[in-house]
């Protein structure tokens, strides 16, 4: 009699091991699959005290470490991490951007990877988000988030950041979205989002075009798309890039004559970015770097210090005959990226303020 119950209750363990083992597989599968890439900033940095939210440490806090500090992720998604970089943003490399460029087509192009979360400083990541919206070659969505206060601190906006990063990751409507930063509740595109004030978390806006869309609770709503090519429909390619063309960005203001128009094709740049006063403006006094620097052969692109507005082509510079390009509404960090794409192709102006009217 006791083999025959023992039977009974090793068959009904069976049978109840069995059963949680295919629901923890189904539920596993619902899952989407998330790899979460760690390059640095606040949102892996470090304060003293529960109030320090400026003079802290950032990146120090490994990604493992990101993603154990917030359990919560694996409810939403299976999430693996991988550490690409440790730093504060304001020292990010182009090596960098192609080395995680590379990496995050490589997994894409994986069947069981359906989404990519980038952890980031917050001082550079409109640009990483842009240069990966021209060459991520994949439709699933790529997601950059990063944190305006450090982990330690009390409501540290990290956590809950990367917690909606990686539902959006997941989110069937982020396809095709191209690359978008999450913070703040708010949904950007890589193209238009721009960090606007030096310290509160609502920094990330898109000046005059607006967001992509909010989170309300745990859910994404999108309300609009970008209609600027990007990521499979853009002609840019990084498998074979080992570095990027050189293209500074020189700032205009009163009393300026062009020194740093000289300095930037003394260090032999192939492209130069005007941040201009106004719509792009060229003062008197820069004129004679600036045609010393096309006979050189070097790109002049036009973009404005005001921070957002289209610059006008041949508005405030008689772009037809110097060979300008108008960098249409691209600040100038955003069209330094482009023009440093653009020269991997053509040195033809032409061509390149095409491309400044497509991407
Ligand atoms: N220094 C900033 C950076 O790493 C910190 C941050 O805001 O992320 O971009």
């Amino acid at each position: 009699m006791n083999k025959r119950i023992l039977g009974i209750f090793i068959t009904l363990c069976l049978l109840v091991f069995s059963f949680q083992a295919v629901a923890f597989a189904a539920e596993t599968q619902a899952k989407p699959n998330i790899v979460i890439l760690a390059t640095g900033g606040t949102i892996a940095g470090a304060g003293v005290t529960s109030t320090t939210t400026v003079g802290y440490t950032a990146a120090v806090t490994p990604v493992d470490k990101l993603i154990s500090n917030v359990p919560e992720l694996t409810k939403v998604a299976n999430v693996s991490g991988e550490q690409v970089a440790q730093i504060a943003s304001e020292s990010m490399t182009m090596d960098i951007w192609l080395t995680l460029a590379k990496r995050v087509n490589q997994l894409l192009a994986q069947d069981n990877v359906d989404g990519i979360v980038i952890t980031h400083g917050t001082d550079t990541l409109e640009e990483t988000a842009y240069f990966l919206d021209l060459v991520v070659k994949s439709d699933k969505p790529v997601v950059l988030v990063g944190s305006m206060r450090p982990g330690t601190a009390m409501s540290a906006d990290g956590p809950l950041n990367l917690y909606r990063a990686v539902i959006l990751a997941g989110t069937k409507e982020a396809v095709g979205k191209g690359v978008m930063v999450m913070l703040n509740d708010t949904i950007n595109a890589g193209r238009e989002v721009t960090k606007t004030i030096t310290d509160r978390v609502d920094t990330f806006q898109a000046p005059i075009i607006g967001a992509l869309g909010v989170f309300t609770g745990d859910k994404p709503v999108f309300y609009r798309q970008s209609l600027r090519k990007n990521t499979t429909a853009t002609e840019f390619d990084v498998t074979n890039l080992t570095t990027l063309p050189r293209v500074d960005i020189v700032y205009h203001y009163a009393g300026n004559a062009g020194t740093m128009i000289d300095a930037a094709v003394h260090a032999d740049a192939k492209g130069i970015v005007h941040a201009g006063t106004g719509d792009g403006s060229i003062g008197k006094a820069e004129y004679p770097a600036i045609e010393n620097a096309l006979k050189k052969g070097v790109v002049v692109v036009r973009s404005a210090r005001v921070g957002s507005g289209i610059i006008a082509r041949n508005g405030e510079a008689d772009d037809d005959k110097y060979g300008f390009i108008a960098s249409d509404n691209l600040n100038p960090q955003k069209a330094r990226i482009l023009l440093m794409l653009a020269l991997t192709k053509t040195n033809d102006v032409k061509e390149i303020q095409r491309m400044f009217w497509e991407y």
